[in-house]
């Protein structure tokens, strides 16, 4: 039995965090809402405590920091850093995204490997978690310049992945392009195919249909799965956006077979509101600018569609019926979660990892609005990944109805054992913490199978 309470212990990992992490405001926040949730695992499982279980959970496996330098059209000599955290490998391989942004950094890149492990704890599918990436801007860099780049960072990330061992994929800034890119130069080096080694990939060398919309419709879906839940429906409904790339364009897409109305859409420079949704060949369009993600704005749509841009301000300010963060973190600031409240909208579904800041978060849950956390609701990009490796293990391409109709069984999945969690353990219908339980729970019994490590 052991000597220390679950709370105790808690609070004393936290704190241990604090200091060792002190610098990494994302990945200690990450930390804290996920221990946070975990209490009453522990109250059952004492022998967790016993073994210091949560500590060994938040050390991510392996951290790779690496230079990275190439020569851009002018002939100058660049330099960035890259970035692979294999957070967790009990489950699986690691799997999880590269991001090209130029806020990536260590904290930003840890919260997301931890967050990325329970995510894919929650598919029920066999994959560790894992995220990468590099400081590296893509907007306004030629074709050439992305080419010679992605090459560069795969000479030294090459060294540490490999279909049993760590499979990325795509997340800002690096799409089918980038990933076509990385691919090509990882099949010269290690002179393999390696089963595709990489997700995400284009449909003549592996990739999956489905896989650029995977992210959004499945998160369309377990906002269908969440109102299903409360007797309401997604029928004539409105949606707020934010982004516009292709997390939000797959929202749309599905948003509108399901019923419901996007009316929103944003970028770093304002928001557009469309009054009659982005729908038809408005999200063809989204789809053509979001892969302009170096050159593109949303202020285009704007102009070509005849709708209102409100410059410097955010979607959040709009009355819809639901809100679908699908941009980058901390989208969603104190300020916003107040006009969310305000405006009545009972449902924030997070499409983007971590868009609430924590205060935004707590004002939130504490007015009565459902939150469908992202490690749930996003986790049909990466489910389909884990399908894509499926397939190229047994050399063989699934119809786009059959990976639909899988990936909506699997949000259906997420969504039940994540209320399940919750409910066993007396907390309603709190997605949140549902969700951390339920990741958790493979990941701890897999961890306590293994040894000590
Ligand atoms: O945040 C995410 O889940 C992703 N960027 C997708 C990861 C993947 O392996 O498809």
């Amino acid at each position: 039995m052991s000597s220390q309470n679950a709370q105790e212990y808690i609070q004393s990992i936290v704190e241990k965090i604090k200091i060792k992490d002190y610098d990494e405001p994302e990945f200690l926040q990450a930390v804290e809402e996920v221990l946070s949730s975990l209490e009453p695992v522990l109250k059952r499982h004492p022998e967790f405590i016993d073994v210091n279980l949560l500590e060994r959970f938040c050390e991510p496996e392996r951290q790779m920091l690496f230079k990275v330098s190439w020569i851009d059209d002018a002939g100058k000599y660049r330099v960035n850093r890259g970035y692979r955290i294999q957070f967790n490998g009990n489950i699986g391989p690691y799997k999880g995204g590269l991001r090209f942004h130029p806020n990536v950094n260590q904290s930003i890149m840890k919260f997301l490997g931890f967050e990325q492990t329970l995510k894919n704890s929650l598919t029920g599918l066999s994959i560790g978690g894992g995220k990468g990436g590099a400081d590296f801007n893509p907007k306004g860099k030629s074709d050439r310049e992305i080419n010679r780049f992605c090459e560069s960072f795969m000479l030294e990330l090459y060294k540490h992945i490999g279909k049993d061992v760590d499979v990325p994929a795509g997340d800002m800034g690096v799409g089918e392009r980038e990933i076509g890119y990385l691919f090509g130069m990882y099949r010269r080096i290690k002179g393999s195919f390696d089963n595709g080694a990489l997700t995400g990939k284009g449909l003549s060398y592996g990739g999956s249909l489905l896989r650029p919309e995977a992210t959004g419709y499945g998160v369309a879906y377990f906002a269908d799965d969440i109102l299903n839940y409360c007797k309401d429906s997604l029928e004539g409904k409105t949606v707020a956006v934010s982004g516009f790339g292709q997390v939000a364009w797959g929202v749309c897409k599905k948003m509108e077979q399901l019923g419901a109305k996007v009316v929103t859409l944003s970028g770093p420079e304002g928001y557009i509101y469309d009054k009659d949704g982005v729908i038809g060949e408005k999200v063809d369009y989204l789809v053509e600018l979001s892969k302009e993600h170096r050159v593109g704005r949303i202020l285009s749509y704007a102009d070509k569609y005849k709708v209102p841009f409100y410059p410097s301000r955010k979607p959040w300010e709009v009355k819809v019926d639901i809100a679908i963060p699908s941009a980058i973190e901390n989208d969603i600031l104190i300020e916003d979660a107040k006009n969310i409240v305000n405006n009545g909208v009972k449902y924030v579904v997070e499409a983007a990892n971590m868009p609430c800041s924590y205060e935004a978060l707590a004002y939130l849950t504490s007015n009565g609005v459902l939150v469908g956390p992202a490690k749930a609701a996003n986790a049909g990009g990466v489910a389909v990944s884990a399908l894509e490796m499926s397939q190229n293990s047994i050399r063989l391409s699934w119809t786009a109805e059959e990976v639909d109709s899988k990936l909506k069984q699997i949000m259906k999945d997420i969504f039940l054992n994540s209320l399940n969690a919750a409910q066993s353990y007396g907390l309603g219908v709190n997605l949140i913490a549902g969700a951390n339980i339920a990741g958790f729970e493979k990941i701890s019994n897999a961890m306590m199978a293994q040894g000590y490590y």
